[in-house]
């Protein structure tokens, strides 16, 4: 069975799943066939350049119109337009994978949540790096008992692409479109990698959010951007945060540091994170990605361990041991196991439920920064 696969949106996420579904068939020819039916957009000239480069059949303009068409819906779409078509794709029997964070409200994610719940589809969140191999040893060693009783979760994922304040505006600056800003795009990584890492839930947090650039240039605007007045440049607010930090506390009594910037120079996309028990620590930097950093409670300093061997998750399908993998193949490892649930008509993990438990927690960590105190999750 081949399945027909639509995309909404094409740009870097849109490149990001495009080529995990060409390696499938080359390095996990076991997933699913695909065919890469359309792409849907609003930019018709950059929607004829993806239908070119991304391999699609054709394109279109309006999601309603394909979703009776297609067996596949991948949602790459801001966060905002994540909602009514996954909802109306799985209320029509189309698979969905949607890019995270699951929605730009708490509402709208639990409305998703709940579409997934009545539909024998198959639902997915595209937390990527739940997928990389170092981050599945992790997981392994945790359920080994390596950590003994969690005592520490320390997480921060840094960027610096709004460092400069003349960036232009895009709508991960707006709030109608994507709910938050740094929070939701980059915490929303951190706060799964320690849901899924740790299996342990957050019970309360404190929360703050800073936005340090008010408004921003639109691209193409007037002024001295080109226009021809050569007066102010035409700017729009910045409604999201630029920042977060939140310090919560685990069911378990662990304590929790979260972090996010765009903000912050040298971390181009530093996703970082770290745990504690009575029986060790273990440390994961994706910008060392093929490795672990594990030190046992009675060892005297972190050791470094290669995750590129064939028995390490995943690493069997690609090169010999040693050869080291990339950001992008977390992505065709989501894909295949996501295709694979979508074709036997299972769940997979991570679902809806999982997007919206970590929605939860980006409500809470904004409802702590508006109200100034702790909140329950
Ligand atoms: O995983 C990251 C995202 O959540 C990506 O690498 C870029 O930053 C794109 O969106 C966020």
């Amino acid at each position: 069975m081949t399945l027909d696969v639509g995309f909404l949106g094409h740009r870097f996420m849109g490149r990001a799943h495009a080529n995990a579904l060409a390696r499938l068939p080359m390095f996990f020819p076991d997933a699913p066939a695909t065919n890469l039916d359309v792409v849907v957009g609003r930019d018709e000239s950059a929607l004829a350049t993806a239908v070119d480069r991304l391999g699609f059949d054709r394109c279109a303009t309006d999601w309603r119109e394909v979703l009776d068409e297609v067996d596949v819906l991948y949602n790459l779409a801001p966060n905002r337009l994540h909602v009514e078509p996954s909802i109306a794709a799985l209320d029509a029997g189309t698979h969905v994978l949607c890019e995270k964070p699951l929605a730009h409200t708490l509402s709208a994610a639990e409305r998703m949540a709940e579409a997934a719940r009545r539909s024998d589809a198959t639902a997915g969140t595209a937390f990527n790096y739940r997928f990389v191999p170092a981050v599945q040893y992790a997981k392994r060693l945790v359920e080994e008992g390596f950590l003994g009783d969690l005592r520490h979760v320390r997480a921060t994922y840094l960027q610096d692409w709004l460092v400069d304040p003349e960036e232009p505006w895009s709508w991960r600056n707006d709030a109608e479109l994507a709910g938050s800003g740094a929070l939701g795009d980059l915490g929303a990584h951190s706060l799964d990698l320690a849901r899924f890492l740790t299996g342990d839930d957050v019970e309360r947090l404190s929360g703050h959010l800073r936005t340090f650039t008010e408004e921003r240039p639109v691209e193409g605007g007037g002024g001295d951007g080109g226009g021809s007045d050569g007066g102010n440049p035409e700017t729009r607010p910045v409604t999201v945060d630029d920042a977060y930090t939140a310090q919560v506390e685990f069911a378990s009594g662990a304590t929790g540091l979260f972090e996010a910037s765009r903000v912050a120079p040298g971390r181009a996309n530093a996703n970082e994170v770290e745990l504690d028990g009575t029986g060790g620590s273990i440390r994961f930097d994706l910008e060392r990605l093929n490795e672990l950093e594990v030190c046992g409670a009675d060892d005297r300093g972190f050791e470094t361990v290669l995750v590129t061997g064939e028995d390490d998750p995943y690493l069997d399908r690609w090169w010999p041991p040693g050869h080291v993998l990339g950001w992008e193949h977390a992505h065709v490892h989501e894909n295949y196991e996501f295709l694979t649930a979508a074709a036997e008509g299972e769940s997979f993990a991570p679902d809806f439920r999982d997007g919206l438990d970590v929605q939860r927690l980006l409500d809470a960590i904004q409802r702590s920064d508006e109200r100034g105190e702790w909140v329950s999750v």
